[in-house]
């Protein structure tokens, strides 16, 4: 392979960094409404429900600052249902993110109170980008590749001027 080649499938690996950094999509929860007691019980499943989550997302639970609200993670649909307060509560901060690392179906739940009930829960589809750099589902490239890269490039630029001198 040589090193013009090497350099362009190393720009194309850059290429697909650079993509997945901007598509990557901060999604406000509830919208501009944030992560607030509803106006209806099913405010954040119609939120949700009119929204593509893939993984390299991330959840941003905003809170006004006189309502205290948390973010808790049921396991299954049951809970979420029923609203069963799962042991570990995220966070209780006015702002919290939660990272959508791994495709799948996720729920979410404000803990205090009868908020659950009151609607703060809903469920989300997490779909995988298969193709992207850092997906799980595609191992990144060999660091062996990175270094005769180098190598190659060092080599390129060696004969290069030995030419010039030769020359
Ligand atoms: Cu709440």
């Amino acid at each position: 392979m040589g090193p013009k080649l090497m350099s362009s499938i190393a720009s194309l690996f850059l290429l697909g960094a650079l993509l997945q950094v901007v598509s990557a999509v901060d999604h406000d929860v509830g919208g501009d409404f944030g992560w607030n007691l509803p106006p209806n019980t099913t405010f954040f499943s119609d939120w949700a429900s009119n929204k593509a989550f893939s993984v390299g997302d991330k959840l941003v639970f905003r809170s006004k600052a006189n309502e205290m609200h948390d973010v808790a993670e049921p396991n299954s649909e049951v809970d979420l249902d029923g609203c069963v307060k799962p042991g570990i509560v995220f966070s209780t901060s006015a702002v919290f993110s939660v990272a959508l690392d791994r495709p799948g179906r996720r729920y979410f739940i404000c803990t205090i109170g009868n908020h659950c009930n009151a609607g703060m829960k809903f469920d989300i589809d997490v779909l995988a980008q298969p193709g992207a750099p850092n997906s799980p589902l595609v191992p990144p490239p060999p660091p062996s590749s990175a270094s005769s890269l180098r190598f190659g490039a060092l080599l390129a630029a060696f004969s290069g001027l030995l030419l010039t001198i030769v020359a």
